[in-house]
């Protein structure tokens, strides 16, 4: 089984980021006496929980392949993950998805409530934007804060949402498929790595190639979401279809086959390899990530 944890050599590295990013998680979730306790209590559920957290690592990691100090970058990691983990416990409240299930447990608004699961988010998103404005060289906090809200909002992450939610998608193209998930998906990948090289002191070049990178791993995380769901027995294609039929979305599997969205994905890791192989050795993590995350299992 594949997992996106890396191996040698990075190994190390990346254990020591991940812990990392948990601490520094933690300890921007111990609210002050004016946060009620059951919702600070949710906020660190949804936040804590057991996700990857692939979108702080990769702040970290571009951060590193510009010549940064990760340490430096650790707050912007926090940011994007409290945006990551609030979409989340939205998009499974009954008015979006309707899910019970989250990182192997209870949902937000099961474990809690549906007003608190809400509550979470709101404030998450604050939180985050309190990070970027307060705990990054204050040299880059503006431009972080611009970028971050513009990844995150009406035109990238919500857009993207409210897109899929509306369903009409009688005759939609692989191309439809791509303009939604390269704004529900994709931004926040993009503006991981992004926040990594600002914080590193990035050139515009170097800027363009994690961008590069991330807009191709971001699409192969998703077609790689999709597979992952009907990987199996064609009667699992089938459930998930069908499940997906019903809340009207559609699937990269159901609209190019499995063999060629698995094709696709070989496509996307290497062009994200090849756009950030100038980068030279510090990106070597970057590329080890993407290869991984063809294989992943989760
Ligand atoms: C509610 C504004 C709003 C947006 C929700 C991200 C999202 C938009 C919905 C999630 C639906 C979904 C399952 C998309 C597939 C790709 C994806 C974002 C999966 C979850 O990300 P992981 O696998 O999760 O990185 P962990 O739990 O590991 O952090």
């Amino acid at each position: 089984m594949a997992t996106l944890e890396s191996s040698a050599p990075h190994q190390a590295e990346a254990q020591h980021d991940l812990a990392a990013i948990n601490q520094a998680l933690d300890e921007s979730l111990r609210l002050g006496p004016g946060c009620p306790d059951r919702l600070g209590q949710a906020m660190r559920y949804v936040v804590l929980g057991p996700g990857k957290r692939l979108r702080p690592r990769l702040v970290l990691m571009a951060c590193r392949a510009c010549g940064g100090d990760p340490a430096a970058a650790l707050p912007a990691a926090c940011a994007v993950e409290m945006i990551h983990a609030y979409s989340l416990a939205h998009d499974d409240l009954p008015a979006m998805d309707d899910d019970d299930l989250r990182r192997g447990r209870p949902t937000c608004h099961i474990e809690f409530d549906e007003a608190t699961a809400i509550l979470v988010g709101d404030a998450l998103q604050a939180r985050a934007f309190e990070l970027l404005a307060t705990r990054v060289a204050p040299e880059h906090a503006a431009r972080c804060c611009g970028e971050l809200a513009q990844a995150a909002g009406a035109e990238k992450l919500v857009g993207g949402q409210a897109a899929d939610l509306c369903g009409a998608f009688d005759g939609a193209t692989v191309d439809d498929l791509r303009a939604i998930h390269a704004r529900k998906t994709g931004a926040m990948f993009i503006v991981s790595l992004r926040l990594g090289g600002i914080l590193a002191g990035a050139s515009e070049e170097q800027l363009t190639r994690l961008t590069d990178y991330a807009r191709s791993l971001g699409l192969a995380f998703q077609v790689t979401d999709d597979l992952l769901d009907v990987s199996g027995d064609q009667q699992s294609v089938g459930k998930r279809l069908g499940k997906d039929a019903d809340r009207g979305k559609l699937t990269y599997p159901e609209l190019m086959g499995v063999d060629q969205s698995r094709q696709l994905v070989v496509e996307l890791i290497d062009a994200a390899a090849a756009a950030v192989q100038p980068l030279g050795d510090a990106a070597a993590p970057l590329v080890e990530l993407a290869r991984k995350l063809q294989n992943r299992d989760r």
